[in-house]
């Protein structure tokens, strides 16, 4: 996972300091390691300090770090990255240390940690670390608290950890591009007793959006609502991987939401509960079920379930056109209007033309259609049973029996055991019991508006 010409680079040069003047070795900056994989790369078990169960990130990776003197360091590196968003789709987006998202920070309750920020970005830049308890000056508003981190220079944040939760880190500095360019990141704090709220497996992930024209690679940073890639930790269905558990597991999902709009959180097949926000635990009584969880703008939200039911579990956002890929908004609705013969006509023109919608959209998801370079398909991912139709804030929950404790491999389709998969019914289906749809043919009015009783003798 790190670049390890790079790691032998950096530790080769921080060496030759230590042995040369210690003075210089104190001050040195610690190695800065680099993501190149947009997988989800295993949990990083802590290797000093107080233990804890690490956490996974979806489609990201936690940054290591290196004790100094009681103090957990950290590199991070503000820079332009290149993003997979889905197999067949990049983009060119701002993140750090090779990634957007950035590295998830992992620290425990009472650590004391010192965050090195390189500003490798155009313009300059802050951190806010998104939640903390924190003096102020370290509270990272360009302007307000520090100033700004100039093109090319380091700055140092220096503080405890003193609350245990999830937290976010984020630029509060010309935010509207930077967040817009993916510069995002994950931060959990491990409560000091590992038994606390212990989960078995605990995933982090962030909602993001971009708008990205077809075609084009760099994201429209002026937008404000009407971005055309939903993305869980900028990526979108079908390169989000699924969220491996073990049968009976104890599983823990952390969200933070950093797009412009709520995001309804839905879980198939399990109830959960909250057992976490932006400001800590919830305390227990006041948990209730549900299967949707609405995250407002900003906030951070974990939430609970024993995973006692295995299957292929869908998990999406529950905004119909937040599990889509690119499209069109300004489409007119194609459904029960008969465009048979308009098509040869528009095809002598239009070679390319494809009729749609007008029995509903579901055959997009298997249409082989010409899409510029760089483009995911609207709808599209392949299950066991056919195309899926899907896309954006969507992925599954795999549950199975018998999993090793820290397997998060993909297990591949849930093989379902005979007799529990709904079936087709042999012989005639039932009639319509009525008039499927309001005539738009009739010569007559169709709908007759019937006036107050007061005025009737008007006709
Ligand atoms: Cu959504």
């Amino acid at each position: 996972m790190t670049n390890r010409r790079n790691f032998l680079k950096t530790a080769g040069a921080a060496m030759l300091g230590a042995a040369a003047v210690s003075r210089a070795a104190q001050g040195a900056v610690p190695e800065a390691p680099s993501m190149d994989q947009p997988a989800t790369q295993p949990p990083l078990a802590p290797t000093s300090g107080r233990p804890y169960n690490p956490v996974v990130t979806l489609n990201g990776w936690t940054l290591p770090w290196r004790m100094k003197e009681g103090v957990k360091e950290f590199h991070l590196v503000a820079e332009p990255v290149v993003r997979e968003i889905a197999p067949g789709m990049k983009a060119n987006l701002w993140g750090y240390n090779g990634q957007s998202p950035g590295p998830t920070i992992e620290v425990v309750e009472g650590d004391k940690v010192r965050l090195f920020v390189t500003n490798r970005l155009p313009e300059h830049t802050t951190i806010h670390w998104h939640g903390q308890r924190l003096p102020n000056g370290m509270d990272g508003v360009g302007g307000l608290n520090q100033p700004q981190i100039p093109v090319g220079k380091t700055y140092v944040y220096e503080f405890t950890a003193k609350r245990p939760g999830t937290f976010m880190y984020h630029p509060h500095a010309d935010e509207m591009t930077q967040m817009a360019m993916g510069m995002m990141g994950f931060w959990v704090t491990h409560p000091k007793d590992p038994g606390f709220m212990r989960a078995d497996r605990d995933f982090v992930f962030l909602l993001n959006a971009y708008d990205i024209d077809p075609g084009s690679y760099t994201p429209k940073i002026n937008t404000m609502l009407d971005f055309n890639l939903w993305t869980w930790n900028s990526r979108a269905f079908p390169g989000i991987d699924p969220l491996v558990c073990r049968l009976g597991d104890r599983v823990r999902i952390r969200i933070g939401n950093l797009t412009m709009t709520n995001h309804p959180i839905h879980l198939h097949g399990h109830e959960f509960v909250v057992t976490g926000t932006d400001g800590g635990w919830t305390a227990p009584g006041s948990r209730w079920p549900e299967v949707t969880a609405d995250i407002a703008v900003g906030q951070m939200r974990a939430i609970e379930f024993d995973a006692t039911d295995p299957g292929d579990w869908a998990f999406h956002c529950h905004k119909s056109h937040h599990t889509m890929n690119p499209m069109g908004h300004n489409v007119p609705t194609m459904i029960g209007v008969d465009h048979r013969g308009v098509a040869e006509k528009i095809l002598r023109l239009v070679p390319d033309y494809m009729v749609m919608g007008e029995r509903g959209m579901a055959d997009m998801g298997e249409m082989e259609m010409p899409l510029p370079d760089n483009t995911l398909p609207m709808m599209t991912g392949t299950g066991p049973y056919g195309a899926l139709e899907m896309g954006g804030m969507f992925t599954t929950v795999k549950i199975r029996q018998g999993l090793a404790r820290n397997d998060y491999q993909d297990p591949g389709w849930y093989q379902h055991p005979a007799g529990t998969v709904a079936y087709e019914l042999q012989g005639e289906s039932p009639p319509a019991a009525r008039k499927s749809a309001v005539s738009t043919t009739a010569t007559e009015p169709v709908l007759r508006v019937k006036k107050p009783a007061g005025k009737a003798g008007h006709h």
